[in-house]
């Protein structure tokens, strides 16, 4: 891909454009660090701009029929398919993700997300309420007006389409910040929109800083609603930063995945479930299967077969059609990740794999971690506790279903959960008494467009996917209707 191609400017009212400051700030390829393209990072005034034709797009967009939007995000979808290659490769060039991981899932489940909300727009339905007699009462959803969204840089093409699509089909205006390191496939995904058909201002798309844009996208007061995901802290700030105008806020923040296997479970499943659950995206992932709860029993021979396959993952150039795991997606981040390795030695954890830079030397250059196994003396110690969001396991065993909830149950995070076992009673007693948003039973991540994500405690609140995303993005508007009714004058006169 020549970079000449690549989408580098900030997207408002339908066009490319400059910064108004003209600044720009490098994106990088993590297997190398070498620069892809200087993007363009919006400052204030870009937002106000953003936001500005956000809102004249705004009325004729929400009132256009739900088919009318709903073709746009369809024809949307074809197109993100029939540019496979080029997104796959924008997308593992910008964020080191696997060659293989980008064209197998990321652009495929963007396209899927935007065509399930695009066959979503003319189904998503009010209703009627039986109140009274005499009186009709119909509840209308409307779309809330303007919305904000943050977007991560673990998977910023799928998470456009993530907030995108429902915001979209229920007849929203969009500003998007894209994560400052990873804008290219969300700026190509805006060209492909308006291919599609999109009516200018409809989305706007704002490569910025998240302390200067996405700070004051948070704030802006024509903003209704925002939408984030990233860290926890990040999401705080924005709470605090949304009470100026008491937008409505959505947050998908961060987890510490329990990954429970019990010694009846199918160990061969188990264990590739298991190393794909933490080890797939290089463990940037929110709902990875970051802390492994192995039953004593079989704990041992799990660990062996696991750790043997963690050391089998191909590590490598993420361009090469044969790796499994690329690089993280910049050095800052790969140095959080390793500083872990320190924190889990000084409580006395114990470091069964990895724990380093590969020793590769043509990998010398990029942000690379070997699949880092540990075992640390408690499931209270740090590294047990805190999203480390890298290749960066933790393992611990347990005595008992109850010990086994203890410890999955142990955390403030409470996203996505698995356990591995051939007892349906207990799959479900487990499941049940999980605290999480999802939890999966004999498989780990997995994800659709109809299945609700979102988590409790400190991984946030709301729900994207399905039709409790169109929820989340629309507003209910009650109507009531006097048919008929015969209403006794209140004050006996006139
Ligand atoms: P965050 O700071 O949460 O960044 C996520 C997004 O928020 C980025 O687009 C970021 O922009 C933006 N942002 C930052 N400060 C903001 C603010 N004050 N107001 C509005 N937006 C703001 O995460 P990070 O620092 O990149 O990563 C730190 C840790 O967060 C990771 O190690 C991981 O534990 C967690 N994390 C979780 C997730 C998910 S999926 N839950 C995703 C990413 C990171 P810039 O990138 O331009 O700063």
């Amino acid at each position: 891909m020549s970079n000449s191609t690549l989408r580098h400017q900030l997207f408002i009212d339908g066009k490319f454009v400059n910064a108004e400051s003209g600044e720009t700030l490098a994106t990088l390829n993590p297997h190398d660090n070498s620069v892809i393209a200087d993007v363009a990072l919006a400052g204030k005034a870009d937002i106000d701009k953003a936001v500005a034709a956000a809102k004249r797009a705004f009325p004729a967009w929400s009132r256009l029929s739900g088919a009318d939007r709903g073709r746009i995000l369809l024809k949307l979808a074809d197109l993100i398919e029939a540019n496979t290659e080029e997104l796959a490769r924008l997308e593992t060039m910008d964020t080191g993700h696997p060659l293989r991981d980008s064209r197998s899932l990321d652009v495929p489940r963007t396209a899927a997300c935007f065509r399930y909300f695009g066959g979503m727009a003319d189904k998503f339905e009010g209703n009627v309420v039986p109140v009274e007699a005499g009186f009709l009462n119909y509840v209308l959803r409307d779309p809330l007006g303007v919305v904000g969204q943050v977007v991560p840089w673990n998977f910023p093409l799928m998470f456009t389409s993530w907030k995108m699509a429902p915001a979209l089909a229920a007849g929203n205006c969009i500003v998007m910040k894209p994560a400052e390191i990873t804008p290219l496939s969300s700026l190509k995904i805006a060209e492909l929109m308006s291919e599609a058909g999109m009516p200018d201002g409809v989305v706007n798309i704002v490569p910025g800083l998240g302390s200067v844009a996405g700070q004051y996208l948070a704030e802006h007061p024509g903003v209704a609603k925002i939408a984030f995901t990233g860290s926890t802290a990040t999401g705080r700030r924005i709470v605090q930063a949304s009470a100026g105008n008491l937008k409505k806020v959505q947050l998908e923040l961060g987890g510490k995945g329990a990954n429970i296997v019990f010694d009846d479970a199918n160990l061969t499943a188990a264990i590739n479930g298991s190393a794909w659950a933490m080890f797939h995206n290089q463990g940037q992932a929110c709902i990875a299967g970051s802390r492994l709860i192995l039953s004593e029993r079989i704990a041992d021979e799990f660990l062996e077969k696991y750790i043997a396959l963690a050391k089998s993952i191909r590590v490598g150039n993420p361009m090469d059609e044969a790796t499994e795991m690329g690089p993280l997606t910049s050095a800052l981040h790969r140095d959080r990740v390793l500083s872990y390795v320190d924190v889990a030695k000084e409580q006395g954890g114990e470091i069964l794999a990895g724990g380093k830079a590969p020793s590769n030397a043509a990998l010398r250059d990029g942000c690379y971690v070997e699949p880092t196994i540990v075992r640390p003396r408690s499931y209270k110690d740090r590294v047990a506790q805190e999203e480390v969001f890298g290749p960066f396991v933790t393992v611990l065993t347990f005595k008992d279903d109850a010990e086994a909830l203890q410890i999955a149950n142990g955390t403030e995070y409470g996203l996505g959960s698995g356990l591995w076992t051939n007892n349906l009673q207990r799959a479900h007693k487990v499941a049940r008494d999980l605290y999480a948003g999802m939890v999966w039973i004999n498989s780990y991540k997995r994800v659709s467009p109809g299945s609700p994500f979102g988590g409790v405690g400190q991984s946030g609140y709301g729900r994207e996917m399905g039709f409790d995303a169109m929820r989340e993005y629309t507003q209910a508007r009650s109507v009531w209707v006097n048919v008929d009714a015969q209403i006794p004058p209140w004050y006996a006169r006139g």
